[in-house]
């Protein structure tokens, strides 16, 4: 590499360095671990949390990864205070606990502490039949009465790596620029 082009890298990276801290947060079995760790049919369920940096470009992620069976949602809302945007992975073809994965969401957004927090909510397993369309997902998940903070919705297969490419963009427009 030529001196220029070096000078070059170095001064975008100075300026175009950008990071972001989020939480990924759900029900268990909603595939939080799939789309950040990769998928795999025999997963483990996540207990406590995991700690992940991932790089894109000149974007670097740091992501919790929380475990989203009941004894652990109490922790949510500590890792979602500091974060740019919280994450919401439900898996669409559930119909028996989207009732649930509606109440633990709203009851999280409910918390002054995390009041204009940017959230994305992603309907996972769309390669299943069962699973409900982007239209009645958003309508069950009550997002449309979330008026408080910017509220994007995809819908994506884990398995498949349907729109996966959405979510990272998604992201990396709301990390924030770092001098
Ligand atoms: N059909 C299908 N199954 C998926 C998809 N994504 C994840 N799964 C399955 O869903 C199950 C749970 O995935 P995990 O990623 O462990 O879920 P989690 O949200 O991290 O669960 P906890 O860690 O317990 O909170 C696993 O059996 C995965 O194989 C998907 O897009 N389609
Ligand atoms: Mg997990």
């Amino acid at each position: 590499m030529g001196f220029w082009e070096a000078f070059l890298n170095w001064l975008r990276s100075l300026f175009f360095k950008q990071e972001m801290e989020l939480s990924l947060i759900g029900l268990q079995n909603a595939g939080k671990t799939s789309l950040t760790g990769g998928f795999s049919e025999d997963m483990i369920p996540t207990v406590g949390f995991n700690m992940r940096k991932v790089t894109k470009g000149n974007v670097t992620i740091k992501l919790w990864d929380l475990g989203g069976q009941p004894r652990f949602r109490s922790m949510w809302e500590r890792y979602c205070r500091a974060v740019s945007a919280i994450v919401y992975v439900v898996d669409a073809a559930d119909r028996e606990n989207m009732a649930i994965a509606k109440g633990e969401l709203h009851d999280l957004l409910s918390k002054p502490s995390l009041t204009g927090i940017p959230l994305l909510v992603i309907g996972n397993k769309v390669d299943k039949p069962e699973a409900f369309p982007k239209q009645s997902f958003t309508e069950v998940m009550g997002l449309k009465t979330i008026t408080d903070r910017e509220v994007a919705c995809f819908m994506i297969s884990c398995k498949n790596s349907t729109n996966i490419d959405s979510v990272i963009d998604w992201l990396v427009k709301h990390s924030k620029k770092k001098n």
